[in-house]
């Protein structure tokens, strides 16, 4: 885990970035699989929906949900990501989903930087480092 500062436009350029927006997700998509099937489960997509901070934005970060409360969250979460609705998410649902989600939360953002704590290998963590490279390279 480590604090990191993004805003909206560094989520934005993230996901417009085709090529490294699809390697990140792939990269994701294989860590979350640990059973190597080519699906993410919904044990498997728990460790994914807890990384995307939803808690912070619904509830505030001072703020502990209660157990069932999280529970009905993740599984509706899920249900969001499972766009045939067969139980799995699959790769191309995985990427769409968490496209729309982070442009929701770029939108969310706006302009102002926060501060997240974010985990290592996150969607969120490989956006902020790919800024990071392009502005040494800037
Ligand atoms: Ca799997
Ligand atoms: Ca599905």
């Amino acid at each position: 885990m480590s604090v990191e500062v993004l805003d909206g436009a560094t989520i934005v350029s993230f996901v417009e970035d085709d090529e490294a927006f699809h390697v990140s997700i792939c990269d994701r998509f294989a860590h979350l699989d640990t059973d190597h099937d080519g699906l993410l489960s919904y044990a498997e997509m728990l460790e994914e929906l807890k990384s995307l901070r939803v808690f912070e934005t619904h509830f505030g970060i001072d703020e502990k949900p209660d157990p069932d409360e999280l529970a009905s969250v993740y599984n509706s979460l899920f249900v969001q990501f499972d766009h045939d609705s067969n139980g799995t998410v699959d790769l191309e649902e995985f990427k769409a989903e968490t496209k729309q989600m982070m442009l929701a939360m770029a939108n969310g953002l706006g302009f102002l930087p926060v501060q997240m704590l974010l985990e290592e290998d996150s969607i969120l963590k490989k956006a902020v480092e790919k800024e990071s490279t392009a502005n040494v390279v800037a």
